[in-house]
């Protein structure tokens, strides 16, 4: 178990802090010379060549005032969260009187950085202002509801803000609910409320719980994923999961950090580090800089070997401005960069876990000859000659400003071709376009020259196609299904269909997963004795949709008979009065596919199971019954997958869960 930590945050007055840092920096003294940089490339060129971001938390004033913070942010990191600017007291101070300036001055930021914005925080218990706080059960919910739509709102459609903090630490130190006003008011409800409401202000966004202390694998982290999971089958839409990562070299790294992001990204959701910092006990030395620097390159290597894992956003980059001193007076220096901007170890041991010592530093050549063509009262063809790249060119981004001159170009598509169509435009209307080329390791070209365009009149198609009909399914196996429709109708042509598919005979929302020229489609990669609902809608060259048709629901069938099953235990952790069983491995021992398994053990007199995860474990008495959770029970021949538990024990109790047999289903 990871040693109990001091709890990192501390609901304070803004004010107060102020004057502790005034009062602090009156007696801070440079301590160490600054590390000379090594590293070549900046940090956010090795993420996004990993296919992850690197992020900091920006601070509004500096962001504005400080052309040496500026020129670290802009140039080091392709991520950002606002620290202050985006949460309640900043935003909504009183009701329905809002205050934007912050949160739109990061945002543009971000934006003219080709830079992504997390935004944080839209429900949490501290920086909320005191008429929230006061509020009676259905006045709270309904602020609660106000404020997400109209802060989240405010950015849907905005290409830069791509996920939230939907609700941020609402779990107490022991697993249970925190007592916030939130959650004394409204009950747990409030955190899926809080999502659906997140959900309907902005579809496309990515929506996470955000909590510290949730690293290592641990009673708090474990009531974290039993949420996450419930609210998901419940239709919660929990896209993410962030682990602040407030960390201290004086209470030891979270070694099951990966492994606990591990179990989370087997529910289905993303998971990122988003707080990291790592704070030690002041004065530096040259030896607890090296334990810094350790602790950042593992949790970066920690993200880096995890799939769902987005990418890593560090509390700040300078040592000038952390909220560190604030809440711990005698801890600081936590982070890359010393209060005078120089890199420190902690800054290359990021560098080289980003770049795992493959750096591309050379941008592709620049798009020539970019020409327009088709051009339709609503949309435009656009071509140019390929760029050449050392390594090899990943794609295009597509650039538009609006009218013949002025305006700004921002990103409205990307290719992986030397072509794109940009659809839905309006009639009787000028745009100009560029395009830029990127490499695998994020390197950008320059842009390309312009092309102007100018949309045809609005005598354009705005007819859309008739409904397609009789939507039927057939020739289901346990991994497909055959769907078939009768074609629509339109007044100049049909030109393709979408087809949408909802998990389940009910609920959840429907999604794209194919198109299709022809009235028929077959939908592969399913999973055996599952349900799942069809709808198809046609479309025009226009870009004209029809609506969608009859729903059809499909059951797959069972993915094979028989096959046999082994259980291997492994106790991952134990501590004087507890301990977690992680990975318990079954494998499919027998020749056909298994679509469930079960896993029977005997747990010692007095031990009760505190968690579990990815399996479904019920106990009587001594007896443990263990069986596959809803994504984990199909396994090929020779297949394996894991589940864990955690359990508590009699203190000086050394035993440990036995007599693990495995069977099927
Ligand atoms: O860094 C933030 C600091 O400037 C604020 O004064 C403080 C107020 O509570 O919040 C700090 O950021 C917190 C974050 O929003 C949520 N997780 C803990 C962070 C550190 O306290």
């Amino acid at each position: 178990m990871t040693p109990p930590r001091v709890p990192v945050h501390r609901a304070r007055r803004r004010l107060v802090q102020l004057a502790v840092v005034a009062l602090l920096s009156a007696f801070v003294v440079p301590v160490l010379s600054a590390s000379p940089a090594s590293a070549s490339g900046p940090l956010r060129t090795h993420a996004a060549a990993r296919g992850k971001f690197i992020g900091f938390a920006a601070a509004t004033s500096p962001l504005a005032n400080e052309a040496a913070y500026r020129t670290i942010a802009q140039t080091e990191f392709n991520q950002i969260t606002a620290e202050n600017a985006m949460k309640w007291d900043a935003t909504e101070s009183s009701d329905n009187n809002w205050n934007f300036s912050g949160a739109d001055q990061i945002v543009a930021f971000a934006a003219a950085n080709n830079q992504q914005v997390h935004g944080h925080t839209l429900v949490w218990h501290s920086q909320t202002p005191g008429w929230v706080q006061g509020l009676g059960a259905t006045a709270m919910r309904t602020a609660m509801q106000d404020h997400i739509a109209t802060l989240a709102g405010r950015y849907a459609n905005n290409a830069s803000v791509v996920s939230w903090d939907v609700v941020n630490e609402v779990f107490d130190e022991n697993g249970g609910f925190r007592s916030s006003f939130w959650y004394n008011t409204l009950g747990q409800s409030f955190i899926a409320d809080a999502f659906r409401y997140a959900r309907a202000a902005d579809p496309d966004a990515r929506l996470c719980i955000n909590d510290y202390n949730v690293e290592g694998i641990n009673a708090k982290s474990t009531a974290m994923y039993n949420l996450v999971q419930s609210l998901r089958a419940q239709n919660v839409p929990v896209d993410c999961v962030g682990f602040q990562g407030h960390l201290a070299t004086q209470y030891g790294f979270p070694s099951d950090l990966q492994q606990n992001m591990q179990r989370f990204a087997a529910l289905g959701v993303q998971v990122r580090v988003t707080e990291l910092d790592v704070r030690i006990v002041m004065p530096r030395t040259s030896a607890k800089d090296t334990t810094q620097a350790t602790y950042y390159s593992n949790v970066v290597n920690a993200c880096m070997a995890v799939t769902a894992c987005a990418g890593v956003t560090i509390w700040g980059f300078t040592d000038k401005y952390s909220w560190v001193p604030d809440t711990f007076p005698s801890e600081g220096a936590a982070l890359l960069y010393d209060a005078n901007y120089q890199q420190k170890p902690a800054y290359t041991a990021v560098h080289n876990a980003l770049d795992n010592g493959t750096s591309d530093t050379q941008a592709p050549s620049t798009p020539s000859n970019l020409t327009a063509s088709g051009i339709t009262s609503s949309s435009v063809n656009l071509s140019w000659t390929a760029s050449t790249d050392n390594v090899g060119v990943a794609g295009y981004d597509i650039l538009r400003a609006p009218g013949t001159s002025g305006g700004s170009f921002t990103q409205v598509g990307t290719s992986t071709t030397a072509s794109f169509s940009n659809t839905g435009l309006s009639a009787n209307t000028s745009y100009r376009y560029q395009v830029r080329a990127r490499d695998a390791a994020g390197n950008t070209s320059s842009v390309s020259s312009t092309v102007t365009v100018t949309t045809t009149g609005g005598t354009g198609d705005t007819q859309a196609p008739s409904t397609p009909s009789s939507l039927a399914a057939a020739g289901t196996t346990s991994s497909s299904t055959n769907l078939t429709w009768t074609a629509s109708t339109d007044n100049v042509a049909v030109t393709g269909y979408d087809i949408l598919r909802a998990p389940g005979t009910s609920g959840g929302t429907f999604t794209q997963v194919g198109t299709s020229t022809t009235a028929s489609f077959s939908n592969t990669g399913l999973s055996a004795n599952t349900s799942y609902r069809y709808q198809v809608r046609a479309r025009d060259a226009a870009g004209n949709v029809s609506a969608v048709s009859n729903t059809v629901t499909v059951t797959t069938t069972g993915g094979g008979t028989g096959g046999g099953c082994s259980v291997t235990a492994t106790v991952q952790t134990s501590w004087n009065g507890g301990y977690v069983m992680q990975p318990v491995t079954v494998t499919n021992t027998g020749t056909s596919a298994i679509t469930s398994w079960t896993v029977t053990f005997t747990l010692p007199p007095n031990h009760s199971l505190v968690g579990q995860w990815n399996g479904v474990i019920s106990t009587s008495g001594g007896t443990a019954t263990a069986k596959n959770a809803p994504y984990n029970g199909s396994l090929a021949p020779g297949a394996s997958t894991t589940f864990g538990f955690q359990v508590a024990r009699p203190n000086g109790d050394g035993n440990t869960a036995y007599g693990f047999t495995c069977t099927t289903p």
